[in-house]
C-alpha cells in the first residue's frame, strides 16, 4: 500500500477542487515524479476499469454438452446438428444476448384504459421481446422437435438448442416451453380433434415468424396453485354449437401475449351442477383474440409484480364468457394437461441447467480478468475450488436434462419401451425439482464470485439469480414434485423403481472396469440400493420423506450418469474427476436422515413445536 505525504494530499485536494473535466497537466507537471503516486490524477474517474466478463461461443466451450452429443447422436446426423448448435452458440453470446439484456430493461406493460376512460387492455411488450418471437420461429426452437428431421434424435437436438438459448432468451423460453407443451397435447388428441391439427399445430411448430403462434398454460387460480383439483373455480357452460363459455379468474397466466392457451374448467351440466375435485375438471383450448385482435371475453386485471421473470407478461385474467373448445373427455382435464406439464417441466430443468452453465462460464472468464491481492483470482486455489464445485453441479444437471430429453425423443416417435416410458415419467419430476434447487444455489454462489459487481443490476448478473428463483416454484414446487415422484411410482405398481435401479446398473457396468471410478461406482451402487430399500421397508414414511427420497433418487441417478460419461470412449480425466467429486457427497440423504431419526413421530412433533416456538397466536394452532 502506498502512503501519501500530507503535503501531497493537500496539494492533490486543491487540484481536485479546481478540476472539472480536463486533466490537470500543468499542475501535475508541477508535482513532478510525485504525481505517479496520486490516484485519480489523470482523469476524473481514475485510470483503472475492470474488464467485464466475456461470453464466448456457448456451444464450443461446453465440453459436457458436446461430448454427450458425440456419444449419442448417430454419425449421419451429428455434423449438421453440431454445426447448427455451434452457430447458435455464437448468437446466444452476441446478438441474441443483447436482446436478452434489452428484454430485462424494457419490461411489459398493461395499458388498461385510454385517456377517455375506455377499457383498452393493451399489452405492450418490447421490440426485443418481439424479436425473440421471430428468432424462436426462425431457429426452430419448437419446430425442430416436431419436424423430426433427425427422427428420435430431434428432441435431444431441440432441447440442446433450448439449453443454449435459455440464459440468453430474455425469458422467451417460458412461452416456448408452453408452446412446446401445447403442440405435444395436440398430437395426443389429434384423432379426436383433427381440427386442432389444422387450426393450431402447424402454427405452433412453424419456422415462419409471421405464422408462429405461442401458447399459454393457465392452471393456477386464486384458491389453487398446487391443489388444482380443489382450487379450480372456473366454470364451463355449454353453448348450443358445442363450444363452451368459460367464467373464472386465472391468477397466474404466464406470457399473456400468447395466441392460444390450454386451461382447466369445471363443466356445468343441464341442471347447473358441477362435479367437485379432479373428476370434475376438463381441458379446454381457446384462442385469446379474434382475427382483428379483439380479446375473447378476457379482461386482464393487472400484470403480476414479480421478483424475477419480469420480462414475461404474467397477468391475472378474468374470463367472462370466453369461448373455448373442450379437448379432453369430461373429468380427464388433469390427466390430459399432465402431458403439457411433462414438457414444461423438462424445459424448466433444461433452463436450470442452462443458467448454471452460464454463470459458471462467466465466473471462470472473470477469474482470468480480475486481479486481487496482486494476482489474477484464477490463481487462488480457494477460488478455483469454489468454481470447480459449481462446475460439477452444472455438469451433473446437464447430463440429467440431456438424458431426459433423449428419452422424451423416444417417446415422441413412439419407440420408447415400457421401461423407458416409466423412466421418463419418474425422471421428469426428479429433474425438475432437483435442478430447480441447484440453479438457485449455483447462481447465488456464482454471483458471489464477482464480489460487489455480482450485486449490480446493469452487469446483467443479478437477473440470473432472480430468474432462477422461479424454477423451483412454477410448474410445481419442490414438495409437490416430490409427491409426484411418489405418484409415478405408485401408478407403476412400484415397477418404476425397479426400472430405475436396473437402468443405473446398466450404466455402471462399463465403469466397473475403470480403476479410477471404482469408488464412485461403489457409492452410486450403494446409494441406489439404500434408496430403493428405503421405499420397500418404509413405505409408511414415504410421504414424510418425499423430498429427501426424491433428492436421493436424483443425486444417485446423476452420479450414475457422470460415472457412465466418465467411462465412455473419448472421456477425459476431467470427466472422471467430476464423477469422483459428485459421488463423494451424500447420494442418499434419505438414508442419512432415517438414521438420524428424522422421520419418527417424535421428530414430526418436534418439527411442529420448533416451527411455532414463540408464535404469538397459539389459538390458531
Ligand atoms: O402454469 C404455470 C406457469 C407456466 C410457465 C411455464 C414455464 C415453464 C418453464 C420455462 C423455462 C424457463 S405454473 C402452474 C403449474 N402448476 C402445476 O404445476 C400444478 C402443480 N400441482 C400438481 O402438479 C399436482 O400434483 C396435480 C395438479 C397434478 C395433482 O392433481 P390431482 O387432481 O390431485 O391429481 P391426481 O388425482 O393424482 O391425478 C389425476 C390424473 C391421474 O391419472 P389417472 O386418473 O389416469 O390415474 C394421474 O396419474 O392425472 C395423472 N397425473 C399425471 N400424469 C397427475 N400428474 C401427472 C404427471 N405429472 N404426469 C402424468
Amino acid at each position: 500500500m502506498f502512503r501519501l505525504r500530507p503535503s501531497i494530499v493537500n496539494r492533490y485536494k486543491s487540484i481536485a477542487c479546481k478540476s472539472t473535466t480536463a486533466p490537470m497537466t500543468s499542475e501535475l507537471q508541477e508535482l513532478g515524479p510525485q504525481a505517479a503516486a496520486i490516484p485519480f490524477a489523470h482523469a476524473k474517474l481514475g485510470p483503472f476499469f475492470q474488464d467485464k466478463p466475456q461470453l464466448h461461443n456457448q456451444f464450443t466451450e461446453d465440453t459436457t454438452l458436446r461430448s454427450y452429443l458425440r456419444r449419442h447422436i448417430p454419425s449421419q446426423h451429428l455434423p449438421a446438428i453440431e454445426s447448427d448448435l455451434e452457430r447458435f452458440g455464437g448468437r446466444v453470446a452476441t446478438d441474441v444476448y443483447d436482446l436478452h439484456l434489452q428484454c430485462d430493461k424494457e419490461l411489459p406493460q398493461l395499458e388498461q384504459f385510454d385517456a377517455w376512460g375506455r377499457r383498452v387492455d393493451r399489452l405492450i411488450t418490447s421490440s426485443a421481446w418481439k424479436a425473440m418471437h421471430d428468432i424462436s420461429a426462425e431457429e426452430g426452437l419448437v419446430a425442430i422437435a416436431y419436424e423430426r428431421e433427425y427422427g428420435e434424435w430431434s428432441r435431444l437436438y431441440q432441447m440442446a438448442k433450448m439449453y443454449l438459448y435459455c440464459p440468453s432468451a430474455g425469458l422467451y423460453s417460458c412461452p416456448l416451453a408452453m408452446t412446446d407443451g401445447a403442440a405435444k397435447i395436440i398430437e395426443t388428441v389429434k384423432d379426436q380433434h383433427p381440427w386442432l391439427m389444422e387450426r393450431a399445430y402447424g402454427r405452433l411448430t412453424t419456422r415462419s415468424p409471421s405464422e408462429f403462434w405461442t401458447s399459454g398454460q393457465w392452471m393456477t387460480e386464486r384458491k389453487g396453485g398446487s391443489d388444482v383439483a380443489r382450487g379450480t373455480e372456473t366454470l364451463a357452460v355449454p353453448n348450443d354449437d358445442g363450444s363452451y363459455s368459460l367464467h373464472g379468474y386465472k391468477w397466474f397466466s404466464s406470457a399473456t401475449d400468447a395466441d392460444i392457451t390450454f386451461t382447466l374448467a369445471r363443466c356445468v351440466d343441464q341442471s347447473g351442477k358441477t362435479v367437485q375435485g379432479t373428476q370434475g375438471l376438463s381441458l379446454f383450448y381457446l384462442e385469446l383474440r379474434d382475427d382483428k385482435g379483439v380479446l375473447n371475453s378476457i379482461q386482464p386485471q393487472r400484470l403480476k409484480n414479480k421478483l424475477g421473470t419480469r420480462q414475461v407478461p404474467t397477468a391475472e385474467l378474468l374470463l367472462d364468457g370466453t369461448r373455448a373448445a373442450k379437448v379432453s373427455e369430461e373429468g380427464r382435464g388433469v390427466a390430459s394437461i399432465a402431458g403439457m406439464l411433462t414438457l414444461t417441466r423438462i424445459h424448466n430443468a433444461m433452463s436450470a441447467a442452462g443458467y448454471m452453465r452460464r454463470i459458471v462460464n462467466l465466473a471462470r472468464d472473470y477469474s482470468t480478468r480480475r486481479n486481487a491481492f496482486g494476482n489474477h483470482i484464477k490463481n487462488y486455489p480457494l477460488h478455483v475450488q469454489t468454481l470447480a464445485r459449481l462446475e460439477v453441479e452444472a455438469r451433473a444437471a446437464t447430463l440429467l436434462t440431456l438424458e431426459v430429453s433423449r428419452l422424451l425423443g423416444w417417446d415422441d416417435v413412439g419407440i420408447a419401451t415400457d421401461a423407458e416410458t416409466q423412466l421418463l415419467r419418474l425422471l421428469t419430476p426428479l429433474a425438475k425439482l432437483y435442478t430447480g434447487k441447484q440453479a438457485m444455489s449455483v447462481a447465488s454462489e456464482g454471483l458471489e464470485s464477482f464480489g460487489g459487481q455480482g450485486y449490480i443490476e446493469d452487469t446483467g448478473l443479478p437477473g440470473i439469480l432472480r430468474d432462477a428463483q422461479v424454477l423451483s416454484i412454477w410448474e410445481g414446487t419442490t414438495n409437490i414434485l416430490s409427491l409426484d415422484v411418489l405418484r409415478a411410482i405408485t401408478k407403476s405398481g412400484g415397477s418404476a423403481l425397479k426400472v430405475y435401479h436396473e437402468n443405473i446398473q446398466t450404466r455402471l457396468a462399463t465403469a466397473r472396469v475403470n480403476e479410477a471410478l471404482k469408488s464412485a461406482v461403489e457409492r452410486v451402487n450403494e446409494a441406489s440400493g439404500n434408496t430403493i430399500s428405503f421405499a420397500g421397508k418404509h413405505s409408511d414414511l414415504l410421504e414424510l420423506a418425499a423430498r429427501d427420497f426424491a433428492y436421493s433418487l436424483s443425486r444417485t441417478f446423476m452420479g450414475a450418469l457422470l460415472v457412465e460419461h466418465a467411462a465412455a470412449e473419448g472421456a477425459t480425466d476431467m470427466d472422471v474427476y467430476a464423477a469422483q467429486r459428485w459421488c463423494e457427497a451424500d447420494l442418499s440423504p434419505v438414508t442419512t436422515a432415517l438414521k438420524a431419526g428424522a422421520y419418527t413421530g417424535r421428530a414430526v412433533d418436534a418439527n411442529f413445536r420448533l416451527v411455532f416456538d414463540g408464535y404469538p397466536h397459539p389459538s390458531r394452532l
